[in-house]
């Protein structure tokens, strides 16, 4: 029941530099420069000299049951597995619906998040998909919130897009309130996750809502925002008025920048910083399972990719090799912001009372070991626990 991580160089995010690191059963106990125990109690030492250790990676914009249709039901994505979030050391992941929001539905939603839970990692969703009005699982919005504890926030709720509901400033106002206050009422973020879409209107309507409303910028966690120059653009300003943005990774941004303006995340998040944006506000989430869907300008379906999990570690990965943040900057994106964001208290932290979430890395960033909730799931960068009818490969 307990471990000790010894003489690895600790990113808490920020760096406190070589550190043993004390968890019992599911919790940070002690982080001290030496930690030594009397032998009369059983503990795991994992040696991580000359290794990285940070805090276990939250991805907050995950299809975990799936998702996709666009191009009719064959283009269903697959769900979520567990093996697929530690192996890129995902930690805690926020589940959610995007355009089927039909046939994928709330209920299968809360129970995938719990199957998830019971095989290691914490989840949390957001009650919604794309859809306004919001396709809720109990009878409203403040309801979900208040009474599914799993639920954290609505989303993805699509503006600026030819599959959004084309929602309009009174029906947006009304669900970012209804949901504000029914966080507020449960102790909890009460965010909307807003998906982008490709539009000239880009996040105009989530600046009436902060302009014309009591409504502060930090209730939105608005996602895509470098899915092309235009909109990344507009974040920039956004960004720098105090709202969070979050960047969807891309594991194949290479052949992406041939067919379309996306922006590079490590790019993207370099601009931001230079143009004086708070480190604290950059979130970068995978879209894992969601569909990565291509349409001609006049809307036509062209064709399908589904995101990827790993592209977290990758993109961080990015900003430290091509465009030169410091690695307590950039791991930032995908540990302390979000959970700042989206008010998890025991996550996203080295510290002492936080959850035993952790990513061993090499070097030069590549995981050996995934440490959630205080149990061991990856060994050498190969998982040691699996999905309950996941193939052991
Ligand atoms: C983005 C999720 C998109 C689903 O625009 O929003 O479609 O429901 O699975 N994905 N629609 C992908 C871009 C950011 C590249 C989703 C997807
Ligand atoms: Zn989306």
């Amino acid at each position: 029941m307990l471990k000790l991580i010894k003489g690895a160089t600790v990113y808490a995010p920020e760096k406190l530099g070589v550190k043993d690191v004390l968890i019992a059963a599911d919790k940070i106990c002690a982080v001290e420069d030496h930690i030594e125990l009397n032998g009369n109690v059983e503990v795991e030492v994992i040696d991580g000299t000359g290794k990285v250790l940070t805090p276990g990676f939250i991805d907050s914009h995950e299809h975990i049951t799936g998702g996709g249709g666009e191009g009719g039901f064959k283009t269903r994505t697959p769900e979520a597995t567990l093996s697929g979030l530690t192996r890129y050391g995902i930690t805690t992941v926020v589940g959610c619906i995007g355009t089927d929001g039909i046939g994928r539905d709330m209920c299968a939603l809360v129970a995938k998040a719990h199957a998830l839970e019971e095989e290691g990692v914490s989840t949390y969703i957001y009650s919604g998909s794309y859809q306004v009005p919001v396709h809720t699982l109990t009878d409203s919005l403040m309801k979900d919130i208040m009474m599914i504890d799993k639920v954290i926030g609505v989303g993805e709720i699509a503006m600026s897009d030819h599959r959004s509901s084309q929602p309009t400033f009174e029906e947006m106002a009304r669900i970012v309130s209804d949901i504000r206050v029914g966080g507020m009422l449960s102790g909890k973020a009460g965010i909307i996750n807003i998906h982008l879409g490709d539009s000239e209107r880009c996040m105009d309507l989530i600046e009436r809502i902060v302009d014309e409303t009591e409504i502060p910028i930090t209730q939105f966690l608005p996602t895509h925002v470098n899915r092309n120059e235009m909109l990344f653009q507009k974040s920039i300003e956004y960004a720098k008025r105090g709202g969070y943005v979050d960047f969807t990774g891309n594991e194949d941004i290479d052949y992406w920048e041939t067919i379309c303006d996306e922006v590079r995340v490590c790019n993207g998040i370099k601009r931001m910083l230079d143009a004086g944006v708070d480190s604290g506000l950059m979130t970068i989430s995978s879209d894992g399972q969601g569909s990565l869907p291509i349409f001609s300008k006049e809307g036509e379906y062209l064709g399908i990719g589904v995101g990827k999990a790993s592209c977290l570690l990758k993109e961080v990965k990015e900003c430290v090799e091509r465009t030169n943040i410091p690695l307590e900057i950039a791991v930032k994106t995908i540990t302390s912001n979000p959970a700042d964001a989206l008010k998890l208290a025991n996550k996203g932290r080295i510290a002492v009372g936080k959850d035993a979430d952790f990513v061993l890395l090499s070097e030069d960033l590549v995981i050996d070991t995934v440490i959630a909730k205080g149990q061991t799931m990856v060994v050498g960068g190969e998982p040691i626990v699996w999905g309950t009818f996941e193939e052991k490969k």
